[in-house]
């Protein structure tokens, strides 16, 4: 006997009968861990059977407001769950504002996309932003609108629809870390609102506050020291990990939890096939911790993987979680417990750009022997560059001493050799984009150009769905007309989101760049699933990776040429792909 309290019951209700024989499947599969997540972290709860029909009482109306074309989509997704798996994916990354002007600029800027191969783009936060300083959007007001400047709702569907007709995914952040302080739960919180007070942290005496940070680190230290904000509407301290304007959402709240899963599911139903969880490590917190990879967030994240996987199951999570290698792959969950099917591989990326200043590929190595083989059906996101800063302090394991860290980020951000980047928040992290970095302002430009090429050679080799930053393809340089802003002019993240170079010849990075995703595109060895292997060099400065039986890469870490094993000898900073079999450059 099923009552209106059952959570079958409840969903089934809200479903047209045709939908009924998909939901009975998709539940019997993931509703098991659902409820038991749920259960771990809210059933100790008044009313929490309660909550939990309701929850799916909601879910079940979104899954069938579903539009008929993403139904479609996520019925050819279950049959290939590992579609983003492919060695034809590429993502891309851009601001909306910079590529296109607003969404129907960046709808004409699908040829450009094409041309490359992209078949995966992730347009930076364009939801309604706080008014004022938003952290370039990363302060949401609204999850139900666009912000103005950059379109409406059916914009953004239209926009999605066309990139899904053209073969690319849309992948929109989703911020669930925190909102801002002018989003309406905020408002509501200090104007007294309870219920709303509960979706925050806050601690009303100082003491409590300081009893966190004695174990917090800072995201911000320069420009948004410590963890919480006196607000004295709230009467007390609001937690805010980044900037102050940010408030972090207290997920104990099962209240909280529901509000930000159906945000998810309603934009999903709008076009989103991916989202970018912004800020996954730091969504629960616990006294005595550095409140980051708490076992809790992991408990989180599957709840919503499971959520996502009845209502939605084309749609794809992405974790951003920049955090030492051991703590990343906790974010694919297992084979019986899945979590999120991609997660940017930072330390990867990282490890790169510090062989290049070290001249020497070994802590890419101590990276790559690091990475286990990740769960079936996910994949990590590999990169070079994106919107936001390097974080040296993350590779300390592989490093071993944070001195050398210090050489590598002194290396970056004082103008000494090739690189022209810029500090930030301190000496340990440095912003630029990839063409600066790799020093095509100083020095020899050919050797600039190999440089980008052999780090986004690994992006493309390693194993992932690797991301282009906008305009990296390009050679963008940096931009220094932020420091003209005065809203922006603490933050040296924008010299590195300047305006999409729409003048710009597509010059030899272009070119290089398109032959190595031609060449990955047909390559089967270079499919996400397919283990890496760094072996052993004799050069240091030589990175060796194998894929499978047919591929091997060689990357020459430094500017002197470098033998490699078959007799080839690479010049300074080249990057060649070979058969593993035959010993010859892939053509
Ligand atoms: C993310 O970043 C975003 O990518 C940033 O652009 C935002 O400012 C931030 O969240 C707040 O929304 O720690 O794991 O060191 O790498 O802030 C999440 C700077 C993060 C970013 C860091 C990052």
């Amino acid at each position: 006997m099923t009552t209106m309290s059952d959570p079958f019951s409840a969903m089934l209700d809200a479903l047209p009968a045709g939908l009924h024989d998909t939901l009975q499947r998709r539940f019997d599969r993931h509703e098991g861990i659902l409820r038991e997540r749920l259960q771990r972290l809210y059933g100790h709860l008044p009313g929490h059977d309660a909550w939990y029909a309701a929850l799916l009482a909601e879910v079940g109306r979104l899954m069938a407001a579903r539009p008929a074309a993403l139904q479609a989509l996520d019925a050819t997704r279950e049959r290939q769950p590992d579609w983003f798996c492919a060695p034809a994916m590429l993502g891309y990354s851009a601001y909306v504002d910079r590529f296109g002007g607003d969404l129907r600029g960046v709808a004409a800027r699908i040829p450009h996309l094409r041309e490359l191969g992209v078949t995966y783009l992730h347009l930076l936060p364009f939801l309604k932003p706080r008014t004022g300083e938003s952290d370039g959007g990363f302060a949401v007001a609204s999850f139900d609108d666009v912000d103005p400047r950059l379109g409406t709702m059916d914009d953004l569907e239209d926009l999605a629809a066309r990139l899904r007709a053209a073969g690319i995914s849309l992948c929109s952040d989703l911020i669930l870390n925190h909102v801002a302080d002018d989003h309406p739960w905020a408002a509501g919180a200090r104007a007294g609102d309870a219920r709303l007070r509960g979706f925050f942290h806050v601690l009303p005496e100082r003491d409590q506050a300081d009893a966190y940070e004695r174990t917090l680190g800072q995201v911000f230290p320069e420009a948004a020291p410590g963890n919480f904000t006196f607000d004295a509407e709230m009467g007390g301290w609001v937690w805010t990990t980044f900037y102050p304007f940010q408030w972090d959402l207290n997920y104990a709240n099962p209240a909280l939890f529901a509000a930000v899963a159906l945000a998810l599911l309603r934009l999903a139903n709008r076009g989103i096939e991916v989202f970018r969880l912004d800020s996954t490590a730091f969504l629960w917190k616990r006294l005595g911790t550095d409140c980051m990879n708490q076992p809790e967030a992991h408990t989180l994240l599957q709840a919503l993987r499971a959520l996502v996987a009845i209502a939605a199951p084309g749609v794809l999570l992405k974790a951003e979680a920049i955090v030492p290698t051991r703590a990343l792959p906790a974010y694919f969950g297992t084979a019986d417990a899945p979590e999120c099917h991609l997660a940017y591989h930072s330390t990867l990326m990282t490890a790169g750009w510090a062989a290049l200043a070290e001249q020497d590929a070994r802590l890419v190595r101590a990276v790559v022997d690091g990475t286990p083989a990740l769960p079936p059906h996910t994949s990590w996101l590999t990169y070079v560059r994106c919107h936001d800063d390097i974080g040296w302090k993350h590779l300390l394991p592989e490093a071993g001493d944070i001195g050398r860290l210090a050489a590598v980020a002194d290396f970056y951000n004082g103008a000494r050799g090739f690189a022209d980047g810029v500090a930030f928040q301190g000496s340990l992290a440095t912003n630029g984009t990839a063409a600066s970095l790799c020093g095509l302002r100083h020095g020899d430009p050919e050797a600039a150009v190999r440089r980008v090429l052999l780090l986004h050679a690994l992006a493309l080799a390693f194993g992932g769905l690797p991301m282009l930053y906008m305009g990296d393809e390009l050679g963008m340089v940096n931009d220094h007309g932020y420091l003209l802003d005065p809203a922006r002019a603490h933050d040296s993240r924008w010299v590195q989101r300047a305006a999409f170079p729409t003048d710009a010849a597509a010059g030899p990075i272009y070119h290089g760049l398109r032959r190595l995703i031609a060449l990955r595109s047909r390559h089967p060895d270079l499919a996400a699933g397919v283990p890496c292997t760094a072996l052993e060099t004799s050069d240091p400065a030589l990175l060796a990776l194998a894929r499978g039986t047919r591929f091997l890469g060689l990357f020459n870490f430094s500017d002197r040429a470098v033998a490699a094993p078959g007799g080839h000898v690479l010049r300074p900073w080249e990057c060649v792909w070979l058969d593993r079999e035959s010993g010859e450059p892939l053509i």
